[in-house]
């Protein structure tokens, strides 16, 4: 793999809120690509260098000259010109932000082979409701990846000489924290696990297990993308897209001496081995129950007030399209008919407030990240994209339908579903500045689904 730091997923980065971080990321990677490079590809020209890296914190709410432009990658190197230092204020809630490639053209690829890891914000005003801590604070990077006969990581081709690009890579070895079907031994106690989808393009449906049984044991989802709910929800089963997080409490207390397995559909993920007694190993103190009474799971997290529709100064309209190329006879995405290149038409004010509503118009579920802020998701709306197509009118199928229990706190990615309008509220709080907001499976991120946007400084006209 190419890893950051030498491990997959690479060091987990740990902060206090608005302490602030500087980060040097330097690029010693090979000369020589590990994937096909698909020279095609916008941003990926044969008059480029092919080993290129830029990183990306993933939900910081950072200035632009440190938010990892596609643009400003590195060249593998020692000089100063090879490393990227960002500083990562950090000036937001505790969140399980992560860190990855986003280097133009090849995202896609440089990701997969390892580019990313955990960062996790922290806040003592959290420490109150006696989450699990230290031992029992666990992050999960899930991903897929293709692992050839010979145990080496591969990634997939077209079948066009040339023009190696796939529109979706789907990996049929389900990774946990780099590991494949590993386990992990845990106390008959509650944790807190910081669950990360990081494929380039899966979608997971995870569920608890109590095999042969096969019962979903309800689990309770404290956290999504940026931080903490209001309230617990319990659950049997959660969706995450491509970037999306979401933070479990899982009461292992009943599960003594048993074995439970974190599943995905038909995939087994990660074994849980809970010992009995309350003792793990030999050497191992037992806990004594009353040293437990934190074990309880809290009834109120974080108050996340709703942000009322009134308070946004526009509403903007951004269609998610097929785009036919019969040039390379592939079919590519692309955000409002407008790829990549094309000058930036979404310019909101510092300060201000807007709603962004994505008409998706393909068969395919999109996950949407916008860099630097972060949102709420208003509501998902069934529409007839025939006749958005051929008279650009909306016509709904039905009503709006509200995001899911575990939606409702700050979000970072949103799942567009196909023939839904969704909508997310957006404070564009931060910075002024060039950022960008792209579909979160990265096939299509490197293939013109990505377009930069502009916060203008406070006072300006969009
Ligand atoms: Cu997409």
């Amino acid at each position: 793999m190419w890893t950051i730091g030498g491990t997959f997923p690479g060091p987990t980065l740990e902060s206090p809120i608005a302490q602030g971080m500087i980060v040097e990321w330097q690029n010693r990677l090979p000369a020589r690509h590990l994937f096909a490079i698909d020279h095609t590809l916008h941003g990926a020209g044969r008059n480029l260098p092919d080993v290129r890296a830029v990183i990306h914190l993933h939900g910081g709410r950072t200035r632009a000259a440190s938010d990892g432009y596609p643009e400003s990658w590195t060249v593998p190197g020692h000089s100063p010109g090879n490393s990227q230092i960002c500083h990562y204020p950090s000036l937001q809630h505790a969140a399980p932000l992560f860190y990855h490639d986003h280097t133009m053209g090849i995202n896609r690829l440089n990701t997969w082979a390892g580019m990313m890891g955990f960062c996790i914000l922290r806040d003592a005003r959290e420490d109150p409701l006696n989450l699990p801590a230290g031992s029992r604070d666990i992050p999960i990077l899930i991903c897929d990846r293709t692992l050839r006969a010979d145990g080496q990581l591969d990634y997939p081709v077209s079948e066009k000489p040339g023009e190696p690009w796939v529109p979706e890579a789907f990996g049929d070895a389900i990774l946990a924290n780099g590991k494949l079907l590993p386990y992990l031994d845990v106390e008959p106690a509650l944790y807190r696990f910081r669950l990360l989808n990081g494929s380039n393009g899966r979608f997971f449906r995870f569920s608890l297990t109590n095999r042969p049984h096969d019962d979903a044991l309800q689990f309770f989802v404290i956290a999504s993308d940026q931080g903490l709910l209001a309230a617990p929800v319990p659950l049997r089963r959660i969706t995450l897209a491509p970037a999306e997080r979401a933070e479990v409490l899982i009461d292992f207390t009943p599960f003594a001496g048993q074995h439970l397995e974190l599943i995905s559909d038909s995939f087994q993920i990660l074994q849980f081995r809970v010992a009995t007694g309350g003792s793990l190993g030999t050497n191992k103190v037992v806990i004594p129950s009353a040293a437990r009474s934190a074990d309880t799971i809290p009834s109120t997290l974080h108050p996340t007030p709703r942000i009322p529709e009134s308070a946004a100064v526009r509403t903007r309209r951004l269609t998610l399209d097929e785009n036919m190329d019969y040039i390379r006879r592939s079919m590519g995405m692309l955000l409002n008919n407008t790829p990549w290149h094309a000058p930036i038409t979404e310019k909101p004010v510092l300060h201000s407030t807007e709603i962004w509503e994505f008409v998706n118009l393909t068969d395919d579920s999109h996950p949407i990240h916008l860099h630097l802020v972060r949102f709420q998701i208003l509501d998902r709306r069934p529409f007839d994209q025939f006749a958005y197509q051929s008279k650009g009118t909306l016509h709904f199928f039905g009503p709006a339908k509200p995001p899911a229990p575990e939606e409702m706190g700050w979000k970072d990615t949103v799942r567009a579903d196909p023939a839904m309008v969704t909508r997310i509220i957006i404070p564009f709080d931060g910075y002024a500045g060039r950022y960008i907001w792209h579909c979160h499976i990265l096939e299509h991120e490197d293939n013109e689904m990505m377009r930069p946007y502009e916060v203008l400084p406070e006072g300006s006209h969009s």
